[in-house]
């Protein structure tokens, strides 16, 4: 296990909330037909080169840039922070724990103004940033919006090997923990982080990493992802599918997890709780609790633990990615002979009928 990441005297930045993501996929017009003509997100600037979405609810520039590249990775996880000064907290956070930078006052991308790129001590390519152009907030154009319409960006996932020292250091960036799923030998599974008052802004889950496992827009309400599935079904897009709709037991959303045409996993997802309060109370999972991950008990597909999106660092280039050595879900949960359904003291002998996967 590697040693925990010091807590910089320089002051922690600001930061408000999870804003956008910058994707890079392989097929530009493959990857619009899916995010803008099937899930309906909002373009607000599009080129050749790269494409500029927002949700119904957003006044910022975006919150999914989709960029042409060759390799199918993720640029950028992207903060808002509370003021320009906050920009430069992160610069020196970030340098003082050694960290490759990047500062650019015209911003990475169309947009977004005065920005710092840093890959983190987890090897994540973070971004923080204030300024922003402000675009029209089509919260009230119902004549755009689709029954399935994407309201806000709600978090984002990252996979991480030692989800323990990732939580360490994002509480030392001001996150604080509002879930998590641990066992009673003392491992942590996965844990869910805030600034914004929900039950996350990004979660860290166990795996090899880093890697981004997915990006989450909200719905208002649950029967827009059942418009959702509907839509998929009808325009015979089932396939991207890949878990749910069901309920969480973790943060009581409900949710849906799709795969867009390069795999990049994006979750619909509503309804979680407040959780703005000092002493907002943590939730623990047992690991062996059937419900944690979907409250009716219905199994996790292995793809949804085994698969997540490369990171890219400052040049572009793929980070490596590390084992995780701490058990992982999967086989705590499923085991050797593929059954995703555990009861404490019993063998899943009695289970195979009911819960095959
Ligand atoms: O946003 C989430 C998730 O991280 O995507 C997964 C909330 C809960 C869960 S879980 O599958 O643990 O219920
Ligand atoms: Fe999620």
């Amino acid at each position: 296990m590697s040693s925990p990441i010091p807590v910089p005297t320089s002051p922690a930045p600001d930061i408000l909330r999870c804003a956008y993501m910058e994707l890079v996929v392989t097929d530009l017009a493959r990857s619009r037909e899916f995010y803008v003509d099937v899930l309906g997100l909002v373009v607000t600037e599009e080129d050749d080169e790269a494409i500029y979405l927002r949700s119904f609810e957003e006044f910022i520039h975006h919150n999914l840039v989709l960029r042409k590249g060759p390799v199918a990775a993720v640029a950028a996880f992207s903060f808002r922070v509370r003021s320009p000064e906050d920009v430069d907290a992160a610069e020196a956070f970030y340098t003082e724990l050694g960290c490759p930078t990047d500062r650019r006052a015209g911003g990475f991308v169309k947009g977004i103004g005065d920005s710092l790129r840093v890959v983190d001590p987890l090897g994540f390519p973070y971004e923080f940033f204030y300024e922003t152009t402000h675009v029209e907030r089509l919260a009230w154009r119902y004549d755009l919006q689709s029954p399935g319409a994407l309201v806000r960006l709600d978090h984002f996932n990252q996979v991480t090997p030692e989800v323990p020292r990732a939580v360490g250091f994002m509480e030392s960036l001001g996150f604080r923990v509002t879930e998590d799923i641990r066992d009673d030998q003392g491992t942590v599974y996965a844990a869910w982080i805030r600034r914004k008052p929900t039950v996350h802004d990004t979660a860290m889950t166990g795996g090899d990493g880093p890697r981004m496992h997915h990006v989450a827009f909200a719905t208002h309400e649950k029967h827009n992802i059942i418009a959702i599935c509907d839509k998929l079904g009808a325009l015979r897009l089932s396939d991207h599918i890949e878990r749910g709709p069901g309920r969480h037991g973790v943060s009581n959303a409900f949710y849906l997890y799709l795969r867009d045409p390069d795999g990049h996993r994006v979750e619909i997802y509503t309804q979680d709780y407040y959780t703005g309060d000092p002493d907002n109370p943590l939730v623990s999972w047992d690991v062996h609790d059937n419900q944690r991950r979907d409250w009716w008990g219905n199994a996790v597909v292995p793809s949804w633990y085994t698969d997540a999106s490369l990171v890219l660092d400052l040049e572009g280039n793929v980070q490596p990615v590390v084992k995780r050595a701490e058990p992982s879900e999967l086989e705590e949960t499923i085991g050797a002979d593929g059954f995703s359904y555990t009861r404490k003291g019993e063998t899943t002998e009695g289970f195979k009928l009911g819960h095959q996967l």
